[in-house]
C-alpha cells in the first residue's frame, strides 16, 4: 500500500484537501468544501460574516473547525484509506487571527462528540478578523511610528504595517475590548489554529505565516520585541513559539484516529500561509523562479535567497517553506482593468486578442496607467485612468496599453528584490491568452510557462508533509525530488520572448508617466 500525504487548505471560502501518492506522483484525492454551502447555519457569504461597516470583515473560527469534521467524515465515507496517511500539513488564509481562553481541551478531545461540542466556550473572541478586514488604519500608524516609520518597519518585519496584518488587528482588539484581550491565553493564526486541532496541542506559527503579522523579525525569525511591545501589553505569553515550516509537532490528535481511522503514527506538521504553500505547490524552489497569477487582481510572487525588503513599502517579504525568502506583490487592477478596457470598447476576448495582434510591441509609445480601482502597487487611493500619447477612442491602442502597463508595472515594482526572473509560471484566468503571455515574456525578457493547478496551496501543503516525513525517516530528499513530476508547468507550454529591446526603452517613459500620474 502506498504512503499518502494529506494537505489541507483553510481558505476564505472553503476547506480543501489534496492527498498525494508520491510514488506515482499523482494527486489521488482532491476536494473543496464551500463553507456557505456545507455550513449555512453560520450565515456567512463567501465565508465571511456580514457587517454594517464594510471595513470590518470577520469569520467564525468554529466554522473552520466544524468544516474539519465534515471533511474527515466525507473522506472516511468515500473510502479514502486514511490509515495510509504518513503526514498531514496545511495552509491557511494569511493574517487572520483566533483568540482562545484556554487550549487545555485540545489534547483531550472526546471523539464521541463533534469538534464544535468539544470546543464550546474556549474562544475569548467568537469571530476572527481576516485578511479582508481594513479597519485598523489608526493601529497601523501607531505601530509604524514606534518602529521608526515605513522603511524601518519593512526592514524589521518584512512589510510595513498593513491593515490586514495580525499585529495591527491584535492592537485594535486590545484597545477596543481590553477585558476580552485580558481573558485571552492564546492568540493563533488561522494556520496555527487548524494545526493545533490536528496536532492536539498549541502549534507553533511557522516563519512563512509569522512574517505576515508585523511581529516577527524577518532576519532572525524570532518575535520582534519592539514590534510586540508596540502592539499590545503582555503579548509574549499569548503568542506561541515560531518554527521552521518543516517542523513536526507530533503525531496526529487521537481524536482523528478514533473517529475517522487516521493512521495513529501520522505526523502532524506545522501549517503555513496560503502564499508560502503555493510557492511549493507551484515548484518555486529556486531563486529567480517567479509565479504570476492573473486573477481579479494580479499577484507576483517569487523566491529570493537573501532578505531584501521593499524601501517603498509596497511589497511583502515572507519566509518560504524552503527556508529562503519569498515576496508577494499584489496589483489590484488585474482582470478588473483588462475587462474594463475590453468592455468599454465593446470587444469579446477574441476581439481583445486581435487588438493585441494588430498593434506593435511598444504600442508606438502610447501609455496608459490603468487605475480603474484604487491601486495597491503603486499606492493610488482615488481611481483614475491616465493616458499619455493615447487617444481614449483608439480601441487597439488601449487594449495593448493596459496589458503593457500591467507588465511594466510588475517589472518596475519588483526591482527592489534584486532578482530578475529566469522563468515565470503563470496561473489564473487570463493565463490562457497567448497574446497577453507574449507581452509578459517580452517585457520581462524571460520564458513564460503555463501552469495547470487548481489548488496550489493544498498541493504545497501535501508536498511539505511528504518532504518533512521523508527527511525525518532517514530518506533524505530535496525539494527538487519532491516537486518533480507533480509541481511542474504544463510541458511544452513555453512562450519565449521575441521583442524585448523596445521595452527597455519604453519602461523609462512608463516610469516617468507613473511619477506624473502619482503627482510626484
Ligand atoms: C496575502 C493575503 C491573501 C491571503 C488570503 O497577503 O492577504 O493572499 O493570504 O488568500
Amino acid at each position: 500500500m502506498s504512503d499518502l500525504y494529506l494537505g489541507l487548505d483553510a481558505s476564505t471560502q472553503s476547506l480543501s484537501a489534496i492527498i498525494i501518492d508520491l510514488d506515482t506522483r499523482k494527486v489521488v484525492y482532491d476536494i473543496s468544501l464551500n463553507y456557505d454551502e456545507i455550513l449555512p447555519h453560520y450565515g456567512t457569504k463567501n465565508g465571511v460574516l456580514d457587517h454594517p461597516d464594510p471595513q470590518i470583515v470577520h469569520s467564525p473560527p468554529l466554522m473552520w473547525a466544524e468544516a474539519l469534521d465534515v471533511l474527515f467524515d466525507k473522506m472516511r465515507t468515500e473510502g479514502i484509506t486514511l490509515g495510509n496517511i504518513r503526514a498531514i500539513s496545511g495552509s491557511g488564509q494569511q493574517h487572520g487571527s483566533v483568540y482562545l481562553k484556554t487550549a487545555d481541551t485540545l489534547s483531550n478531545l472526546n471523539p464521541s462528540k463533534t469538534l464544535v461540542e468539544n470546543l464550546s466556550g474556549i474562544f475569548s473572541r467568537d469571530t476572527s478578523p481576516i485578511w479582508m478586514d481594513s479597519s485598523t488604519r489608526a493601529e497601523c500608524d501607531e505601530i509604524c511610528d514606534v518602529l521608526g516609520g515605513l522603511q524601518s518597519t519593512a526592514s524589521a518585519t518584512g512589510s510595513t504595517t498593513f491593515e490586514r496584518f495580525t499585529g495591527p488587528q491584535i492592537r485594535k482588539f486590545y484597545k477596543t475590548q481590553p477585558d476580552a484581550y485580558n481573558n485571552t491565553a492564546h492568540i493563533m493564526l488561522v494556520s496555527s489554529f487548524m494545526a493545533s486541532l490536528i496536532a492536539g496541542k498549541v502549534a507553533p506559527i511557522d516563519h512563512g505565516d509569522g512574517a505576515g503579522m508585523n511581529l516577527m523579525d524577518i532576519q532572525t525569525r524570532i518575535w520582534h520585541a519592539a514590534a510586540r511591545d508596540a502592539t499590545a501589553p503582555d503579548l509574549s505569553h499569548r503568542l506561541p513559539s515560531l518554527a521552521e515550516s518543516r517542523t513536526i509537532i507530533g503525531n496526529v490528535n487521537p481524536y482523528f484516529v478514533d473517529k475517522y481511522g487516521v493512521n495513529p503514527n501520522a505526523q502532524a506538521l506545522v501549517w503555513s500561509g496560503d502564499n508560502p504553500n503555493s510557492v511549493i505547490g507551484l515548484g518555486l524552489i529556486r531563486e529567480g523562479l517567479v509565479a504570476i497569477s492573473l486573477g481579479t487582481s494580479d499577484t507576483y510572487f517569487g523566491t529570493m535567497k537573501n532578505c531584501q525588503t521593499d524601501p517603498r513599502g509596497e511589497g511583502h517579504v515572507f519566509v518560504s517553506p524552503t527556508g529562503d525568502y519569498m515576496t508577494l506583490i499584489c496589483f489590484k487592477n488585474g482582470s478588473l482593468a483588462r475587462e474594463a478596457v475590453r468592455k468599454s470598447h465593446g470587444l469579446d476576448w477574441d476581439g481583445f486578442s486581435q487588438a493585441l495582434q494588430s498593434t506593435p510591441p511598444g504600442n508606438d509609445g502610447k501609455i496608459m496607467l490603468p487605475y480603474f480601482e484604487p491601486e495597491i502597487v503603486p499606492n493610488v487611493l482615488k481611481p483614475c485612468v491616465h493616458r499619455f500619447d493615447l487617444d481614449e477612442q483608439d480601441t487597439a491602442g488601449n487594449c495593448r496599453a493596459v496589458v503593457e502597463a500591467q507588465m511594466m508595472s510588475m517589472r518596475i515594482h519588483s526591482e527592489w528584490m534584486g532578482v530578475r526572473p529566469s522563468a515565470i509560471y503563470v496561473t489564473g484566468g487570463a493565463s490562457v491568452n497567448p497574446e497577453i503571455l507574449q507581452v509578459m515574456a517580452d517585457v520581462q525578457n524571460c520564458p513564460i510557462y503555463q501552469f495547470e493547478v487548481t489548488n496550489s496551496a493544498a498541493l504545497g501543503a501535501a508536498l511539505r508533509a511528504a518532504h518533512a516525513h521523508l527527511n525525518t525517516s532517514g530518506q533524505n530528499t530535496t525539494w527538487e525530488n519532491i516537486s518533480k513530476g507533480i509541481a511542474e508547468p504544463i510541458s511544452g507550454s513555453v512562450v519565449n520572448p521575441t521583442k524585448t529591446a523596445v521595452y527597455d526603452e519604453l519602461i523609462k517613459k512608463f516610469a516617468e508617466c507613473e511619477q506624473i500620474a502619482l503627482g510626484k
